[in-house]
């Protein structure tokens, strides 16, 4: 689904954008390069690349009038007058995120609805119209103050999609936007990152114009006028976008960067494979960040309470991304006080602190080092110890290459962390990690790519006195910066919970050895409820909720929880609108058309008891307009049952009672007990 908007920024980014990029860039690094070092081989990062790549996990805040309206895009047409943070405290955000380790954070200055949080001259679609200090406030202000007051650094968001401008789609708002952007890189001090997304054009309320605007995003906003004026206003802040630009999208929203995730890219299209892995023969530093949220939306939303990712989750996220070379840029959104919610905080938190309390000891520490070669004394083994300067084995010495720590005494670890110095570029194609025992070299782990940050945690801890690095495959010598060792605590992750249409409900937990338990009955699970063996059948809905116990009354995961509905199983779809309507069913994505009614009728197989239903815009994105949806149960003479007519009760959050659901839009239905036949009808409600 991010495709087709994520193609669209990938269109903007041309080949003049590598040029551009590749004529920045070679002389800063080549300045700063020691006098006598191994040669660089391959593309090298910019100096702000470099300082970037040192981030390594850092904070998004999706705020704005999604945050009060429960969407995750605007339409356009939203009051100013809704954004009112109760008791807004920038402090209070800022310091969350530090205590969580994030070393930066990106505001949503404005998303795609076009709502500005800071007061800008070019639209009056801006905080400067809402309650918030009587018009007098400036998000974007308050935000960049406390992060440099705290010592974060602060990024912002400006989507080029703007579904309030009436203007959008025509040579004037390109200069609206590029006003909004001078703005935002002028006022706000330094600036470390300035991210373009890439969803752009589609219907919106454009002014009250209410239609579909479609804009060539390789030509309309201009990017090359935006690149220039970002260099020359904010030199050290990196660009994101899909690609070509300083840093690129990892392909998915799930936090999961490839494995391998080289740092390179080459100009040919970008795709969301391409961008999870990275082009080894690339001849681009462009490197991936992983952009994710702590719970399953980007704003908030109250009824994603339960939703937050556990520490243990946020351990998996963090080894998944940062540790596979990519920085992490982890979304916390404010909720309606204007503040990050107790539950983000605390998970986010207590993530930290376990990785930390483990970081701060490293094993490896008065390891004797020896190498297979040394370039020369500056470059010695023992640096990747004190991480000063890289050891480099000779130039001669690639595939084949070696590193040992020889501890004075057998060390328990089950985390290795290993740094290639990137200033000379990514060198390594291959390589494992060994542990010698019982008179042998071990395999632990072996990978492709070591690149900027290598983050490997072993399934059960390892006990050796002598850890070797062993290059399999190499471009050019090894250059490394760091070899550590730590040991993490465990925490145990909850399991997944996943029902089929069929009814058939499936746990699972990524943890081996561990056993799940679960109730059915709303209570809370332990270690005398039931066990699980096997999928189990529940089509007619209720509450799973189950945790995941290390062996021997070991440790235990956080309980997850999920309420079902009846399962679809037997259910038809009788007289389809729109694309795919068996997913509604199939519990695929249906998409409707834009501008046209939706009118479909499902036979449920059998008769229920109607108490309401689901309907679920999928990835919570769905374009909705105003109005009323009708919905309702009625008589199918075929059948010759006779139904009452029902007030849809809206279960999921981003449908209001009365909403008509009008135009293009995708979502999920699911009953949680009704009738044999329902229908939901919606109409252009212009
Ligand atoms: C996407 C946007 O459409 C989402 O709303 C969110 O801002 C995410 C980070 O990027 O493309």
């Amino acid at each position: 689904m991010r495709i087709p908007r994520r193609e669209l920024i990938r269109m903007a980014a041309t080949s003049a954008a590598c040029l551009w990029l590749v004529s920045q860039r070679l002389p800063a690094t080549h300045l700063q390069r020691p006098a006598v070092g191994p040669k660089p081989y391959g593309p090298l990062p910019s100096a702000r690349q470099r300082a970037w790549h040192e981030l390594e996990t850092y904070g998004f805040l999706h705020f704005s009038v999604n945050t009060f309206t429960d969407r995750e895009w605007g339409i356009g047409d939203e009051d100013p007058a809704i954004f009112n943070p109760t008791d807004f405290s920038a402090d209070q955000i800022v310091t969350s995120a530090k205590a969580g380790g994030l070393k930066q954070l990106i505001l949503t200055a404005k998303h795609h609805d076009g709502f500005c949080l800071w007061p800008s001259r070019y639209t009056e679609h801006t905080i400067a119209r809402s309650p918030y200090k009587d018009g007098k406030g400036d998000i974007v202000g308050e935000i960049a103050a406390a992060c440099a007051r705290h010592g974060l650094k602060f990024g912002v968001y400006v989507s080029p999609w703007d579904r309030n401008n009436s203007e959008y789609g025509r040579p004037d708002y390109v200069r609206v936007y590029h006003g909004q952007l001078r703005e935002l890189l002028t006022q706000y001090g330094k600036l470390h990152e300035v991210w373009f997304d890439g969803a752009n054009g589609g219907d919106g309320y454009y002014g009250g114009a209410r239609e579909v605007r479609k804009i060539d995003a390789t030509t309309y906003y201009q990017w090359d006028d935006i690149r220039a004026m970002v260099r020359n206003l904010q030199p050290d802040a990196v660009m994101f976008a899909d690609a070509h630009m300083d840093v690129r999208w990892v392909g998915n929203e799930d936090g999961i960067a490839g494995d391998p995730c080289w740092p390179t890219m080459d100009s040919q299209p970008y795709t969301p494979e391409r961008g999870n892995s990275g082009i080894r023969s690339g001849e681009l530093w462009n490197p991936a960040e992983v952009d994710v949220s702590i719970r399953p939306g980007w704003f908030w939303h109250p009824d994603e309470n339960d939703q937050v990712r556990s520490p243990a989750k946020l351990m998996r996220l963090y080894f998944e991304s940062a540790g596979r070379g990519a920085n992490l840029l982890l979304n916390v959104p404010p909720d309606r006080r204007g503040q990050i919610s107790e539950a983000d905080a605390l998970a986010l938190k207590t993530f930290r602190d376990v990785l930390e309390r483990a970081m701060s000891h490293d094993l490896a520490q008065g390891a004797r080092v020896l190498a297979s070669s040394v370039l020369s004394p500056a470059f010695a083994a023992a640096n990747v110890l004190t991480r000063a300067e890289p050891w480099a084995a000779l130039e001669s010495d690639r595939s084949g290459a070696w590193i040992t720590l020889a501890l004075p005494h057998a060390v328990t670890f089950n985390m290795v962390r290993l740094r290639e110095a990137i200033d000379y570029g990514v060198r390594i194609d291959e390589f494992a990690v060994e542990a010698w025992r019982d008179g042998r070299w071990r395999t632990l782990a072996q990978h492709s790519c070591l690149g900027p940050r290598r983050l490997i945690r072993l399934d059960t801890p390892a006990t050796a006195r002598k850890v070797r690095l062993r290059i399999i495959k190499a471009a050019a010598s090894p250059v490394l910066s760091e070899f550590g060792l730590y040991l993490l605590p465990y925490l145990v992750e909850e399991p997944s919970i996943d029902r089929d249409p069929q009814g058939v409900v499936t746990l699972r937990t990524q943890a081996p050895g561990t056993a799940i338990f679960y109730t059915l009955d709303g209570s809370q699970p332990n270690a005398a409820s039931y066990r699980y063996t096997a999928p189990f059948a529940l089509p007619g809905g209720g509450t799973v909720r189950a945790l995941a116990v290390l062996p021997e009354g070991g440790e235990q995961s956080a309980v997850v929880s999920r309420e079902f509905d009846v399962a679809p199983k037997d259910w038809r779809v009788l007289s389809p609108t729109g694309n795919t309507p068996d997913n509604l069913v199939k519990g695929g994505v249906f998409l409707g058309q834009v501008n046209t009614p939706v009118n479909i009728v499902i036979d449920l197989g059998q008769v229920y008891d109607l108490r309401g239903f689901t309907l679920k815009p999928v990835s919570a994105r769905a374009l909705l307009s105003t109005a009323a949806a009708a919905v309702c149960a009625r008589p199918v003479e075929a059948a010759g049952e006779c139904f009452h007519c029902v007030r849809p009760r809206f279960k999921q959050r981003r449908f209001a009672s009365g909403q008509v659901i009008n135009g293009l839009f995708n979502f999920d239905v699911s009953l949680n007990q009704f009738l044999r036949h329902w229908r939901t009808t919606g109409s252009s409600g212009s």
